[in-house]
Protein backbone atom coordinates (compact mmCIF):
# COMPACT_ATOMS: atom_id res chain seq x y z
CA UNK A 1 0.00 0.00 0.00
CA UNK A 2 1.36 3.38 -1.12
CA UNK A 3 1.50 6.25 1.51
CA UNK A 4 -1.45 8.65 0.92
CA UNK A 5 -0.33 11.64 -0.95
CA UNK A 6 -2.01 14.33 1.20
CA UNK A 7 -2.74 14.24 4.99
CA UNK A 8 -6.23 14.47 5.65
CA UNK A 9 -5.58 14.68 9.35
CA UNK A 10 -4.32 17.56 8.85
CA UNK A 11 -7.12 19.29 7.56
CA UNK A 12 -8.89 17.96 10.70
CA UNK A 13 -9.82 14.48 9.42
CA UNK A 14 -10.68 12.36 12.53
CA UNK A 15 -12.62 9.32 14.15
CA UNK A 16 -15.97 10.71 13.98
CA UNK A 17 -15.88 12.29 11.10
CA UNK A 18 -14.12 8.66 9.61
CA UNK A 19 -17.65 7.00 11.17
CA UNK A 20 -19.92 9.07 9.72
CA UNK A 21 -18.04 8.46 6.10
CA UNK A 22 -18.26 4.38 7.24
CA UNK A 23 -21.90 4.63 6.01
CA UNK A 24 -20.69 5.36 2.09
CA UNK A 25 -17.18 2.85 2.21
CA UNK A 26 -18.94 1.76 -1.10
CA UNK A 27 -19.61 4.71 -2.30
CA UNK A 28 -16.09 6.70 -3.48
CA UNK A 29 -13.74 8.86 -1.95
CA UNK A 30 -13.81 11.03 1.47
CA UNK A 31 -12.41 14.55 0.60
CA UNK A 32 -12.60 18.38 2.05
CA UNK A 33 -14.30 20.76 0.04
CA UNK A 34 -11.76 23.45 -0.09
CA UNK A 35 -13.60 26.04 -2.53
CA UNK A 36 -16.82 25.89 -4.42
CA UNK A 37 -16.88 28.16 -7.87
CA UNK A 38 -20.58 27.44 -8.89
CA UNK A 39 -21.96 24.16 -8.53
CA UNK A 40 -17.94 22.92 -9.28
CA UNK A 41 -16.42 21.71 -6.21
CA UNK A 42 -12.22 21.29 -5.63
CA UNK A 43 -12.22 18.77 -2.87
CA UNK A 44 -8.73 17.58 -1.49
CA UNK A 45 -8.65 13.69 -1.18
CA UNK A 46 -6.19 11.49 -0.82
CA UNK A 47 -5.47 10.56 -3.87
CA UNK A 48 -4.85 14.65 -4.34
CA UNK A 49 -7.43 17.35 -5.48
CA UNK A 50 -10.39 16.57 -7.65
CA UNK A 51 -12.31 18.74 -9.16
CA UNK A 52 -16.06 17.38 -8.93
CA UNK A 53 -19.44 18.54 -9.68
CA UNK A 54 -23.07 17.78 -7.86
CA UNK A 55 -23.85 14.08 -7.85
CA UNK A 56 -27.77 13.10 -8.26
CA UNK A 57 -28.68 12.66 -4.42
CA UNK A 58 -26.86 16.27 -3.96
CA UNK A 59 -28.97 17.56 -6.92
CA UNK A 60 -32.32 16.40 -5.05
CA UNK A 61 -31.26 17.44 -2.15
CA UNK A 62 -30.14 21.20 -2.82
CA UNK A 63 -33.41 21.13 -5.32
CA UNK A 64 -35.21 20.69 -2.15
CA UNK A 65 -33.18 22.67 0.10
CA UNK A 66 -30.10 24.92 -0.87
CA UNK A 67 -28.30 24.35 2.54
CA UNK A 68 -27.68 21.07 0.91
CA UNK A 69 -25.29 22.39 -1.56
CA UNK A 70 -21.26 21.57 -0.55
CA UNK A 71 -19.67 24.67 0.35
CA UNK A 72 -16.19 25.22 1.39
CA UNK A 73 -14.81 23.65 4.59
CA UNK A 74 -17.29 20.47 4.46
CA UNK A 75 -16.51 16.94 4.25
CA UNK A 76 -17.85 14.87 1.54
CA UNK A 77 -17.62 11.28 0.06
CA UNK A 78 -16.70 11.67 -4.21
CA UNK A 79 -17.03 9.12 -6.44
CA UNK A 80 -14.96 8.42 -9.33
CA UNK A 81 -16.77 7.70 -13.11
CA UNK A 82 -14.64 5.35 -15.08
CA UNK A 83 -15.36 7.60 -17.89
CA UNK A 84 -13.53 10.28 -15.97
CA UNK A 85 -15.55 12.67 -14.50
CA UNK A 86 -16.03 13.08 -10.47
CA UNK A 87 -19.53 13.50 -8.73
CA UNK A 88 -19.88 14.68 -4.61
CA UNK A 89 -22.56 11.88 -3.89
CA UNK A 90 -22.90 12.68 0.02
CA UNK A 91 -21.91 15.83 2.30
CA UNK A 92 -20.81 14.51 6.15
CA UNK A 93 -23.16 16.18 8.66
CA UNK A 94 -21.98 19.35 9.43
CA UNK A 95 -20.35 20.38 12.99
CA UNK A 96 -20.73 23.93 12.61
CA UNK A 97 -22.28 26.47 9.72
CA UNK A 98 -22.14 29.93 8.59
CA UNK A 99 -25.36 30.97 7.26
CA UNK A 100 -26.49 33.75 5.42
CA UNK A 101 -29.85 34.94 5.88
CA UNK A 102 -32.58 34.25 3.64
CA UNK A 103 -32.98 36.63 0.94
CA UNK A 104 -36.32 37.25 -0.96
CA UNK A 105 -37.24 34.57 -2.92
CA UNK A 106 -35.47 31.98 -0.70
CA UNK A 107 -37.18 30.26 2.72
CA UNK A 108 -33.71 29.13 3.91
CA UNK A 109 -30.28 30.54 4.46
CA UNK A 110 -27.36 29.72 2.73
CA UNK A 111 -24.29 28.31 4.16
CA UNK A 112 -21.43 29.64 3.49
CA UNK A 113 -18.80 27.80 4.72
CA UNK A 114 -19.11 24.53 7.14
CA UNK A 115 -16.55 22.85 9.64
CA UNK A 116 -15.13 26.45 11.29
CA UNK A 117 -13.92 25.18 14.70
CA UNK A 118 -12.71 28.95 15.61
CA UNK A 119 -14.24 31.86 13.75
CA UNK A 120 -12.35 35.16 14.07
CA UNK A 121 -13.97 38.16 14.17
CA UNK A 122 -10.80 39.92 12.72
CA UNK A 123 -10.60 43.89 13.28
CA UNK A 124 -8.32 46.36 12.90
CA UNK A 125 -6.76 48.45 16.13
CA UNK A 126 -6.80 51.47 13.76
CA UNK A 127 -8.46 52.88 12.55
CA UNK A 128 -10.10 52.55 16.17
CA UNK A 129 -12.41 49.10 16.23
CA UNK A 130 -16.60 50.18 16.56
CA UNK A 131 -17.69 47.84 19.33
CA UNK A 132 -21.18 47.64 18.33
CA UNK A 133 -19.53 46.40 14.48
CA UNK A 134 -17.75 43.45 17.24
CA UNK A 135 -20.72 42.57 18.59
CA UNK A 136 -22.87 42.44 15.76
CA UNK A 137 -20.11 39.91 14.75
CA UNK A 138 -19.72 38.15 17.33
CA UNK A 139 -23.19 37.15 17.68
CA UNK A 140 -22.91 35.64 14.41
CA UNK A 141 -20.08 34.17 15.08
CA UNK A 142 -21.46 32.17 18.44
CA UNK A 143 -24.58 31.24 16.14
CA UNK A 144 -22.44 29.19 13.96
CA UNK A 145 -22.15 26.84 17.07
CA UNK A 146 -17.64 27.44 16.39
CA UNK A 147 -15.61 28.53 18.83
CA UNK A 148 -15.56 32.51 18.63
CA UNK A 149 -12.51 34.37 18.84
CA UNK A 150 -11.42 38.29 18.32
CA UNK A 151 -8.30 38.77 16.65
CA UNK A 152 -7.02 42.50 16.67
CA UNK A 153 -4.91 43.12 13.98
CA UNK A 154 -2.41 46.31 13.25
CA UNK A 155 -1.13 46.89 16.40
CA UNK A 156 1.91 48.09 15.17
CA UNK A 157 -0.50 51.03 14.13
CA UNK A 158 -2.46 51.67 17.49
CA UNK A 159 -0.47 53.25 20.44
CA UNK A 160 -2.84 52.02 22.77
CA UNK A 161 -3.73 48.20 21.67
CA UNK A 162 -4.10 47.10 25.06
CA UNK A 163 -6.43 49.92 26.40
CA UNK A 164 -8.42 48.99 23.05
CA UNK A 165 -8.27 44.94 23.94
CA UNK A 166 -9.52 46.07 27.11
CA UNK A 167 -13.13 47.57 25.38
CA UNK A 168 -13.52 44.74 23.35
CA UNK A 169 -12.89 42.21 26.58
CA UNK A 170 -15.93 44.31 27.60
CA UNK A 171 -18.24 43.91 24.57
CA UNK A 172 -17.44 40.01 24.15
CA UNK A 173 -17.42 38.70 27.37
CA UNK A 174 -16.38 35.12 27.59
CA UNK A 175 -14.52 35.30 24.05
CA UNK A 176 -10.67 35.41 24.12
CA UNK A 177 -9.04 38.45 22.27
CA UNK A 178 -5.96 38.39 20.63
CA UNK A 179 -3.91 41.36 19.78
CA UNK A 180 -1.53 40.67 16.66
CA UNK A 181 0.34 42.55 14.25
CA UNK A 182 2.04 41.05 11.31
CA UNK A 183 4.37 43.91 10.25
CA UNK A 184 6.13 43.26 13.59
CA UNK A 185 5.11 39.80 14.34
CA UNK A 186 3.49 40.02 17.50
CA UNK A 187 0.72 37.89 18.63
CA UNK A 188 1.16 35.69 15.31
CA UNK A 189 2.02 32.65 17.80
CA UNK A 190 -1.31 33.60 19.53
CA UNK A 191 -3.03 33.10 16.37
CA UNK A 192 -1.29 30.18 15.34
CA UNK A 193 -2.08 28.34 18.51
CA UNK A 194 -6.24 28.25 18.27
CA UNK A 195 -5.78 26.03 15.55
CA UNK A 196 -3.43 23.06 17.62
CA UNK A 197 -4.69 19.92 16.90
CA UNK A 198 -5.50 20.92 13.52
CA UNK A 199 -8.73 22.78 13.71
CA UNK A 200 -9.74 25.12 11.26
CA UNK A 201 -10.05 28.96 11.59
CA UNK A 202 -12.59 31.01 9.70
CA UNK A 203 -11.98 34.60 9.46
CA UNK A 204 -14.42 37.06 9.84
CA UNK A 205 -14.84 40.79 9.17
CA UNK A 206 -14.88 43.64 7.08
CA UNK A 207 -12.72 43.64 4.27
CA UNK A 208 -9.22 46.32 4.74
CA UNK A 209 -8.96 44.53 8.20
CA UNK A 210 -6.31 42.38 7.59
CA UNK A 211 -7.84 39.11 6.98
CA UNK A 212 -5.66 38.41 4.10
CA UNK A 213 -2.25 39.32 5.62
CA UNK A 214 -3.09 37.25 8.46
CA UNK A 215 -3.78 34.37 6.18
CA UNK A 216 -0.23 34.56 4.55
CA UNK A 217 1.21 35.46 7.55
CA UNK A 218 -0.24 31.55 8.82
CA UNK A 219 0.71 29.98 6.21
CA UNK A 220 4.39 31.88 5.56
CA UNK A 221 3.73 32.73 1.82
CA UNK A 222 1.68 34.79 -0.40
CA UNK A 223 -1.12 32.76 -0.51
CA UNK A 224 -3.74 35.59 -1.05
CA UNK A 225 -3.61 38.99 -2.40
CA UNK A 226 -3.58 42.04 -0.15
CA UNK A 227 -5.16 45.20 -1.06
CA UNK A 228 -3.79 48.42 -0.97
CA UNK A 229 -5.13 50.62 1.47
CA UNK A 230 -6.86 54.19 0.43
CA UNK A 231 -5.67 57.35 1.71
CA UNK A 232 -9.08 57.56 3.70
CA UNK A 233 -8.41 53.99 5.65
CA UNK A 234 -10.85 52.27 4.12
CA UNK A 235 -9.88 48.76 1.74
CA UNK A 236 -10.49 49.04 -2.03
CA UNK A 237 -13.16 46.41 -2.52
CA UNK A 238 -11.26 43.07 -4.18
CA UNK A 239 -13.87 40.23 -4.50
CA UNK A 240 -11.81 36.76 -3.44
CA UNK A 241 -13.34 33.50 -3.19
CA UNK A 242 -14.37 31.65 0.09
CA UNK A 243 -11.07 29.34 0.12
CA UNK A 244 -9.69 26.52 2.57
CA UNK A 245 -6.18 26.97 2.75
CA UNK A 246 -4.03 24.59 4.56
CA UNK A 247 -1.49 25.71 7.05
CA UNK A 248 1.92 23.72 7.30
CA UNK A 249 1.96 22.28 10.61
CA UNK A 250 -1.31 21.11 10.46
CA UNK A 251 -4.95 23.23 10.64
CA UNK A 252 -6.33 25.52 7.95
CA UNK A 253 -7.51 28.60 7.32
CA UNK A 254 -10.98 30.27 5.90
CA UNK A 255 -10.65 33.69 4.50
CA UNK A 256 -14.18 34.91 4.03
CA UNK A 257 -14.39 37.62 1.82
CA UNK A 258 -18.15 39.32 1.72
CA UNK A 259 -19.19 37.39 5.30
CA UNK A 260 -19.78 41.28 6.94
CA UNK A 261 -22.81 41.36 4.73
CA UNK A 262 -24.59 38.02 6.71
CA UNK A 263 -28.15 39.30 8.15
CA UNK A 264 -28.91 37.77 11.76
CA UNK A 265 -31.20 35.03 11.54
CA UNK A 266 -33.23 32.82 14.54
CA UNK A 267 -29.91 34.49 15.87
CA UNK A 268 -31.19 34.39 19.66
CA UNK A 269 -28.89 31.91 21.07
CA UNK A 270 -25.88 33.89 19.56
CA UNK A 271 -27.44 37.22 21.12
CA UNK A 272 -27.56 35.79 24.34
CA UNK A 273 -24.17 34.48 24.39
CA UNK A 274 -22.52 37.72 23.06
CA UNK A 275 -25.01 39.89 25.72
CA UNK A 276 -24.76 37.75 28.79
CA UNK A 277 -24.74 40.99 31.64
CA UNK A 278 -27.88 42.13 29.51
CA UNK A 279 -29.92 38.94 29.69
CA UNK A 280 -28.89 38.45 33.60
CA UNK A 281 -30.41 42.33 34.11
CA UNK A 282 -33.35 40.85 32.29
CA UNK A 283 -34.20 38.28 34.79
CA UNK A 284 -33.94 40.81 37.29
CA UNK A 285 -36.84 43.24 35.90
CA UNK A 286 -39.83 43.75 37.76
CA UNK A 287 -42.15 43.17 34.70
CA UNK A 288 -41.87 40.15 32.77
CA UNK A 289 -42.79 42.15 29.58
CA UNK A 290 -40.31 44.94 30.40
CA UNK A 291 -39.29 47.09 27.75
CA UNK A 292 -36.20 48.83 29.44
CA UNK A 293 -37.54 52.15 27.99
CA UNK A 294 -38.37 53.59 32.00
CA UNK A 295 -40.35 51.25 33.43
CA UNK A 296 -40.28 51.13 37.19
CA UNK A 297 -37.98 48.32 38.94
CA UNK A 298 -35.91 47.66 35.71
CA UNK A 299 -32.51 46.53 36.00
CA UNK A 300 -31.29 47.01 32.95
CA UNK A 301 -32.37 50.79 33.36
CA UNK A 302 -30.46 51.00 36.54
CA UNK A 303 -27.38 49.35 35.50
CA UNK A 304 -27.20 52.21 32.66
CA UNK A 305 -27.85 54.51 35.80
CA UNK A 306 -25.13 53.44 37.90
CA UNK A 307 -22.23 53.37 35.14
CA UNK A 308 -22.23 48.98 35.48
CA UNK A 309 -23.91 49.09 31.84
CA UNK A 310 -22.94 51.26 28.31
CA UNK A 311 -25.94 52.78 26.83
CA UNK A 312 -23.78 52.27 23.42
CA UNK A 313 -24.09 48.30 24.16
CA UNK A 314 -27.98 48.47 25.35
CA UNK A 315 -28.28 50.27 21.74
CA UNK A 316 -26.48 47.43 20.33
CA UNK A 317 -28.31 44.92 22.13
CA UNK A 318 -31.26 46.73 21.12
CA UNK A 319 -30.66 47.63 17.65
CA UNK A 320 -29.61 43.44 16.67
CA UNK A 321 -32.96 42.10 18.82
CA UNK A 322 -34.62 44.82 16.53
CA UNK A 323 -33.00 43.41 13.33
CA UNK A 324 -33.65 39.54 14.04
CA UNK A 325 -37.30 40.42 14.86
CA UNK A 326 -37.64 41.86 11.74
CA UNK A 327 -35.87 39.08 9.98
CA UNK A 328 -37.74 36.32 11.68
CA UNK A 329 -41.22 38.12 10.72
CA UNK A 330 -39.70 38.55 7.01
CA UNK A 331 -39.15 34.84 6.78
CA UNK A 332 -42.66 33.75 8.49
CA UNK A 333 -44.50 35.64 5.81
CA UNK A 334 -42.33 33.88 3.53
CA UNK A 335 -43.35 30.49 4.95
CA UNK A 336 -46.79 31.44 4.74
CA UNK A 337 -46.68 32.14 1.45
CA UNK A 338 -45.50 28.43 0.77
CA UNK A 339 -47.58 26.70 2.72
CA UNK A 340 -50.62 28.90 0.74
CA UNK A 341 -49.23 28.27 -2.42
CA UNK A 342 -49.04 24.29 -1.67
CA UNK A 343 -52.71 24.70 0.10
CA UNK A 344 -54.64 26.14 -3.19
CA UNK A 345 -52.18 22.94 -5.39
CA UNK A 346 -53.51 21.12 -3.72
CA UNK A 347 -57.88 21.75 -2.91
CA UNK A 348 -56.97 22.66 -6.90
CA UNK A 349 -56.72 18.86 -7.31
CA UNK A 350 -59.07 18.05 -5.14
CA UNK A 351 -61.92 20.21 -7.10
CA UNK A 352 -60.57 18.66 -10.13
CA UNK A 353 -61.15 14.87 -8.87
CA UNK A 354 -64.82 16.01 -7.17
CA UNK A 355 -65.80 17.06 -11.07
N1 LIG B 1 0.44 48.25 9.59
C1 LIG B 1 -0.19 47.10 9.34
N2 LIG B 1 -0.86 46.95 8.19
C2 LIG B 1 -1.51 45.78 7.97
C3 LIG B 1 -1.50 44.72 8.91
N3 LIG B 1 -2.23 43.71 8.40
C4 LIG B 1 -2.67 44.13 7.20
N4 LIG B 1 -2.25 45.37 6.92
C5 LIG B 1 -2.53 46.16 5.71
O1 LIG B 1 -3.92 46.41 5.64
C6 LIG B 1 -4.36 46.37 4.28
C7 LIG B 1 -5.50 45.39 4.11
O2 LIG B 1 -5.05 44.11 4.43
P1 LIG B 1 -5.70 42.80 3.81
O3 LIG B 1 -4.98 41.65 4.41
O4 LIG B 1 -5.79 42.86 2.34
O5 LIG B 1 -7.17 42.90 4.44
P2 LIG B 1 -8.49 42.04 4.09
O6 LIG B 1 -9.31 42.86 3.17
O7 LIG B 1 -9.18 41.89 5.41
O8 LIG B 1 -8.05 40.75 3.52
C8 LIG B 1 -3.14 46.00 3.44
O9 LIG B 1 -2.59 47.17 2.91
C9 LIG B 1 -2.20 45.38 4.46
O10 LIG B 1 -0.86 45.55 4.09
C10 LIG B 1 -0.76 44.93 10.12
O11 LIG B 1 -0.70 44.07 11.02
N5 LIG B 1 -0.14 46.13 10.28
MG1 LIG C 1 -8.62 39.88 1.74
ZN1 LIG D 1 -36.25 46.30 32.10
Amino acid sequence: MTAPLLDLVGLGWDDSWRELASAYAETGEVGRVVRVDKTLCTVVTESGPVRASYGASILDAVAADVRAAPCTGDWCVVRHWPDGPSTVEAILERRTAVVRAASSGTSTGQVLVANVDVLAVVVALHPEPNLSRIERLVTLAWESGARPVVVLTKADLATDAELLAADVRVAAPGVDVVVCSTVTGEGLADVHALVAGNLTIGLLGASGHGKSSLTNALVGAEVLTTKQIRDDGKGRHTSVRRELVPLPGGGAVIDTPGLRGVGLQEAAEGLASTFPDIEALVERCRFNDCSHEGEPGCAVQSAVADGTLAERRLDSWRRLRREMVWMASRTDARLRKEQLKKWKAITKQNRSFRR
